[in-house]
């Protein structure tokens, strides 16, 4: 009987042990085709708004997934289809949101503008909560301004406010200020409507953050279905930048995945607690298409620059709020 307790015992403490340290495994979402995952924090629980990452004919739906810890997602399906967007012909991509006033605005891109369609280009739909449903859907952005393919849109909010649209595709990025809506543009102060911000390399996939003061700005570098694909960033001091580019934090590894990038950027409970979502392709995969969502540390050093991140099979570890 005590032979069978302390075996019971010893069980019990390796398993609570286990739970404390659980890691969320790499790919996320059975391995699931997803790609340009954008993750987002919502009230204390994770999301991942990814494009479904098959053929741009295909491509006609989006689902997301939220979790409390990082390590069980539920998937929310279909949150947006044509019934939303009857515009929409192809290539679905892309998707990213952001709460205002207690509604979550979802962006994302359609018809890959520009080559087969010319209407098209950014759209959005507004919700209560962000697994929707959402309201029909409108064109935002339809026109290549500065060269930049009307795709891969990030909203960041400043701290005076402002909402700011990074968008494009073809190496441009351009910049624009939200309305009150989050569904029209206002002027910048100088009385223009887009700025052109390209970074040296910039391809496409922009994503910005803001820490202790500084303006963090993200993109991918590459070629998507190829193993040059990779994700760059710049340190600045304003939103505008300029954006120097620093060097690279995320490209493959021969050991764990390929042509890694169109990542985003969540942050847990702790004040470290940083986390990158991006999609990579499995070792040994030769469909362009074959992009899966991972999630590893993203760590800042002491200086302020970003650690290269070591993608991993194991993820990170479990991190409820
Ligand atoms: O998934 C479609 C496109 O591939 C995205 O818009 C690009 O950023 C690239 O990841």
């Amino acid at each position: 009987m005590k032979k069978f307790a302390l075996i019971a015992a010893v069980t019990l403490g390796l398993c609570a042990c286990k739970n404390t340290t659980q890691t969320v495994g790499n790919p996320l979402f059975n391995g699931e085709w997803y790609a340009d995952p954008e993750g987002v924090v919502i009230d204390s629980t994770y999301w991942i708004f990814p494009t479904w990452s098959k053929p741009f004919e295909e491509q006609l739906f989006l689902d997301c997934f939220s979790s409390k810890d990082l390590a069980t997602w539920t998937k929310h399906e279909n949150i947006i289809t044509t019934a939303h967007i009857p515009e929409l012909k192809e290539a679905l991509w892309a998707p990213s949101a952001i709460v205002k006033d207690g509604k979550t605005y979802l962006y994302f891109s359609i018809n890959n503008v520009g080559k087969k369609h010319t209407i098209g280009g950014i759209c959005v739909a507004v919700a209560d909560n962000p697994a929707g449903p959402y309201s029909p859907a409108k064109i935002i952005i339809q026109d290549i301004i500065n060269g930049a393919q009307p795709i891969d849109q990030f909203v960041f909010k400043d701290d005076d406010g402002s909402y700011y649209m990074y968008y494009g595709g073809w190496k441009h990025c351009n910049m624009m200020k939200l309305g009150e809506d989050m569904m029209s543009f206002v002027p910048f102060e100088d009385g223009s409507m887009v700025k052109e911000v390209t970074p040296e390399n910039y391809v496409e996939g922009p994503f910005m953050l803001k820490k202790d003061g500084k303006y963090y700005f993200m993109w991918s570098e590459g070629k998507w279905r190829e193993d040059n694909y990779c994700v760059a960033y710049a340190i600045a001091d304003s939103p505008f930048g300029p954006f120097e580019r620093v060097g690279k934090i995320l490209e493959t590894d021969p050991e764990i995945g390929t042509g890694a990038g169109h990542h985003s950027v969540m942050k847990g409970p702790g004040a470290e607690d940083w986390y990158m979502v991006y999609h990579r392709h499995p070792l040994g995969s030769s469909d362009g298409n074959h992009r899966v969502t991972c999630i590893d540390k993203m760590i800042f050093e002491e200086d302020g620059t970003i650690r290269p991140i070591k993608m991993t099979f194991e993820g990170v570890t479990a991190n409820p709020f």
